[in-house]
């Protein structure tokens, strides 16, 4: 049975036909990666060596805890430039090339798929879907294309890519075409139970008491709608964390129906970076993009320069100005 699919998409066919004809890639996504970037990337290096094919997968940061459990996950080479002959970089997920963080992909034949709004084009292909849920729905359409049976690497690969960057089905990109590809997954023999265990259940209690310590601290801006949180090197120390365990935590004053949209400020010795999610049309990709970020509507990042209480002041406004824009 055939999904019943977008309209065939000349991008992807050319993406496919720079698949078919070629033999030895790597496959590239963003540093430090998140489950669509890992699971999108396994999935796209399992499909091509079941075509027998060479891949080498590679990160620029080590994998979260969560994806360290998947198919093929130990093979993904952890590095920050790349050398040798390959014939093209298949990039995921990625909305510029700096993105990866990886020197040396340039030098190759660029096979570029993405779901960001803004991507710059940076391939020598350019497959580029707005209304895709995660980048790993993106990848399903190319394992299909390349007549790959859907294996339980790869399919496991794509529900993980799928099942975090919509927020466990919850983020406003989920479409029926969302849930036709985890019908498939589902078929194809994996379990999501598992696999959402795997996600979601495998925390240590580091985390839980990092995850009190940021809540205790969580103060509310913009009439009670913006929640701002924070955590710095020592928050991490005292719960005995690393910056891996902040994972999700952001998303979590979002369960108080009052608050709109949430800013976590890491405020870090080597790095102050801040993250900001939003629920429905408010538009906190746009606030991202002033400071030279980017991400999606109701999930964006950015890198702040210091002092941080001045830059606080005017990333909150700005939070809390978009809350109000998009409440309208
Ligand atoms: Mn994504």
């Amino acid at each position: 049975m055939t999904l019943p699919s977008k309209t065939p998409d000349g991008a992807l066919t050319a993406a496919l036909d720079a698949l078919r004809s070629r033999r030895r890639f790597i496959v590239a996504s963003h540093a430090r990666p998140d489950g669509d970037a890992v699971g999108s990337q396994l999935a796209m290096a399992h499909a091509l060596r079941d075509l027998g094919k060479e891949s080498l997968a590679v990160s620029r940061d080590p994998l979260p805890p969560y994806c360290r459990s998947l198919p093929g996950a130990a093979d993904v080479s952890i590095t920050s430039r790349v050398t040798g002959e390959f014939d093209a970089a298949v990039v995921l997920e990625c909305g510029s090339l700096a993105r990866t963080e990886i020197a040396g992909l340039d030098r190759y034949f660029v096979i570029n798929v993405d779901h960001h709004i803004g991507n710059t084009n940076y391939g020598s292909v350019n497959w580029l879907d707005e209304s895709a849920a995660a980048c790993g729905e993106m990848v399903f359409d190319i394992v299909q294309g390349l007549c790959v049976p859907l294996t339980a690497e790869i399919a496991s690969a794509l529900y993980v890519a799928i099942l975090t960057d919509t927020g466990s089905f919850q983020h406003g990109n989920v479409t029926p075409r969302t849930f036709d590809i985890c019908r498939r997954i589902a078929a194809a023999g994996v379990s999501p139970t598992d696999l959402a265990a795997r996600v979601y259940q495998q925390g240590n209690v580091g985390k839980l008491r990092l995850t009190g310590a940021m809540l205790s601290g969580m103060a509310l801006h913009g009439g009670g709608r913006v929640a701002v949180l924070h955590v710095d090197d020592r928050m991490l120390r005292e719960s005995g964390c690393t910056t891996d365990d902040l994972d999700g935590l952001i998303n979590l004053p979002l369960a108080a129906a009052d608050v709109r949209a949430v800013v976590l400020f890491k405020d870090f010795e080597d790095q102050l970076r801040v993250s900001v999610r939003s629920k429905g049309s408010i538009d906190v990709r746009a606030v991202a993009a002033t400071y030279g970020g980017g991400g999606h509507r109701n999930a964006s990042g950015f890198s702040l320069q210091r002092p941080l209480d001045t830059a606080r002041r005017r990333v909150v406004a700005d939070v809390a100005a978009a809350v109000d824009a998009g409440s309208m």
